[in-house]
């Protein structure tokens, strides 16, 4: 699949600090041991409505990686899917009276012009689960190859039992799992399940419904081994980063590990699990399935500031849950006129001790509001007593946009 266009990024070369993050399965902060390029990857999203601003900040957050990485010498290859079939999308083109392929179509597109107006790096490969079906089918016969695949009616089913390491991403209690997998698109109840955890690989053909002939039987995969599949194929195991909302941590993204261990026999899937908070709206996690909704592109067309948009993203800590208040745009807003104006100072006070703060606020875990609070500093006091350093004020913006993606 096309991605969206890059912003121009421009380039830093420091070699320290390393990256910090924090990691689900070991609930520690640990150093990205990267070798010359860093692999990660970061799920896409099911595109049956527009982009908001909880998905918004989940990518917004996994851009700060890829230019933290990039801006200290690492080569990237991120890989991001799409979910362009799945339950969700087809309810909602049987609700709309649409064609799935023409929502997805029409969502993903809408999806690349909010990343690009955010300047958010594309990855270097995206990919549909459509176009992946060839690869999925391919990762199922492995698994079936390796006996842990059965069949309930014409559909398969991955065998959980046979792979012990299963548990050690979300390290969750069992009845926390079986309330999570329900809630989360799985299929508890489903009768002739050897375990009730364990995940659909591919669905058989139902009426009215799309699918694809294949090997296995005519059907569509199911969701985990998409993610899976695509991360084997296009970065091999292990890889750096698998991120995404937390909201993934448990079915998603413990499933995709437990697939992709058990089909390789490598350990592990990932070597960090990387989880970005829940950001609410009028008291819930805001969702598509639950309609409270602010839409990147609805502030778009009032004419916001899509750099404004993303300050406003990256004044709260990436792991923490928050809410979305009209307020926290209206903050940024007043932030970015600031920072505008003590850009266009001719000279300002030394930048080198705030750009190694960025950084290393950065490289600690993401500390994005550490850096934003860093540069406020700055603004303020070039604002207030000026500076005789006519390079400054160059040398810290080129810093801010290289490494929080906004530019002033
Ligand atoms: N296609 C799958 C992943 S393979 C999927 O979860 N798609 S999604 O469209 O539902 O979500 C896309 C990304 O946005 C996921 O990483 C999800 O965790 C994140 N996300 C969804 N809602 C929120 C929210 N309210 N706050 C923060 N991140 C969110
Ligand atoms: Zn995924």
């Amino acid at each position: 699949m096309r991605a969206w266009p890059c912003p121009p990024v421009p380039t830093l070369d420091f070699s320290s600090p390393g990256l910090r993050l924090y990691d689900t399965a070991t609930d520690e902060i640990r150093p990205t041991a990267v070798g010359d390029t860093a692999r990660i990857y970061v799920c896409g999203i099911t595109p049956y409505d527009a982009t908001h601003m909880g998905h918004a900040a989940t990518y917004v957050a996994f851009d700060l990686i890829n230019r933290f990485w990039r801006g200290s010498g690492h080569g990237v290859n991120y890989v991001q899917n799409v979910t362009d079939i799945d339950d969700p999308l087809l309810e909602r083109a049987v609700a709309n009276d649409q064609d799935w392929r023409q929502l997805a179509d029409g969502e993903t597109e809408a999806f690349r012009d909010d990343m690009f107006a955010l300047r958010v790096i594309p990855p270097d490969h995206y990919i549909g689960a459509v176009e992946s079906i060839p690869g999925i089918v391919d990762s199922i016969q492995q698994l079936q190859r390796r006996g842990l695949v059965y069949e309930v009616d014409d559909d398969l089913y991955f065998d959980l039992s046979s792979e012990p390491r299963f548990g050690t991403v979300a390290n969750l209690s069992r009845d926390v799992m079986l309330e999570l997998f329900a809630d989360r698109g799985g299929d508890p109840q489903r009768p002739g399940k050897k375990d009730p955890l364990d995940p659909l690989l591919w669905q058989s053909a139902r009426p009215g419904e799309p699918c694809w002939s294949s090997e296995i039987g005519n059907g569509r995969p199911g969701w985990h081994v998409e993610c899976t599949s695509i991360a084997g194929e296009f970065l091999g195991q292990p890889f750096d980063v698998q991120g995404g909302g937390s909201d993934l941590t448990f079915p998603h993204h413990e499933m995709c590990a437990a697939l992709g261990i058990a089909a390789d026999d490598v350990w592990p899937f990932a070597r960090l699990y990387v989880h970005s908070g829940m950001v609410g709206y009028l008291g819930q996690k805001m969702s598509k399935s639950e309609g409270n909704l602010v839409l990147v592109r609805n502030l778009r067309d009032e004419g916001r500031d899509p750099m404004a948009v993303r300050l406003a993203l990256l004044q709260h800590h990436y792991r923490d849950d928050w809410e979305w208040h009209d307020s926290d745009l209206t903050e940024a807003e007043s932030r970015l006129r600031e920072w505008r104006s003590a850009a266009a100072l001719g000279a300002g006070p030394s930048a080198t001790q705030v750009c190694e703060d960025i950084r290393l606020a950065l490289s600690d875990d993401l500390g994005a509001p550490a850096a934003l609070a860093a540069v406020d500093e700055w603004v303020a006091t070039a604002l207030r007593r000026g500076g005789s350093d006519p390079d400054s004020p160059g040398l810290l913006f080129t810093t801010v946009d290289a490494l929080l993606g906004v530019t002033v």
